[in-house]
């Protein structure tokens, strides 16, 4: 278990109800929670601005039955293998299969593989989580 500390912050109330807010909507335990949250998000975004190394989910939805688009698909992460972790493709219905690409790697690597795969033609939805990877 990590070792806690406590800290004292001044905050203009209007900032604090604002807060509160989301700790309800969002269903946090305690403001602590949430604030511990922001501050991981803003870690991951520098690790992304400063191109270390990090984790991403790549999502996708598309129609298999584009054979050109499986093909290229296909080949993109072939030609990444070292960042694709791992892929696990979900048959939605007929039409339309959801792949789920775990990636690991420099940002503007990850950046640039997603930016190619989103830009395939047939691609209709595709979604970039941006990671950290867990400090040691
Ligand atoms: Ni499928």
């Amino acid at each position: 278990m990590e070792k806690m500390v406590r800290l004292c912050i001044s905050l203009p109330e209007a900032l604090l109800e604002e807060l509160d807010k989301r700790v309800i909507s969002k269903g946090y335990a305690s403001r602590s929670e949430l604030v511990r949250d922001l501050i991981r998000d803003l870690l991951a975004q520098e690790s992304w601005e400063e191109d270390k190394e990090v984790l991403a989910v790549l999502s996708l939805i598309y129609d298999h039955h584009d054979k050109e688009l499986v093909y290229r698909l296909l080949d993109l992460q072939h030609r990444h293998h070292l960042s694709v972790l791992s892929s696990t493709h979900l048959h939605l219905d007929h039409h339309h299969c959801l792949e789920v690409l775990i990636l690991r790697g420099r940002a503007q690597e990850l950046e640039s593989l997603s930016t190619s795969i989103a830009g395939l033609r047939g691609i209709k939805l595709s979604k970039l989580s941006r990671l950290a990877l867990p400090e040691l």
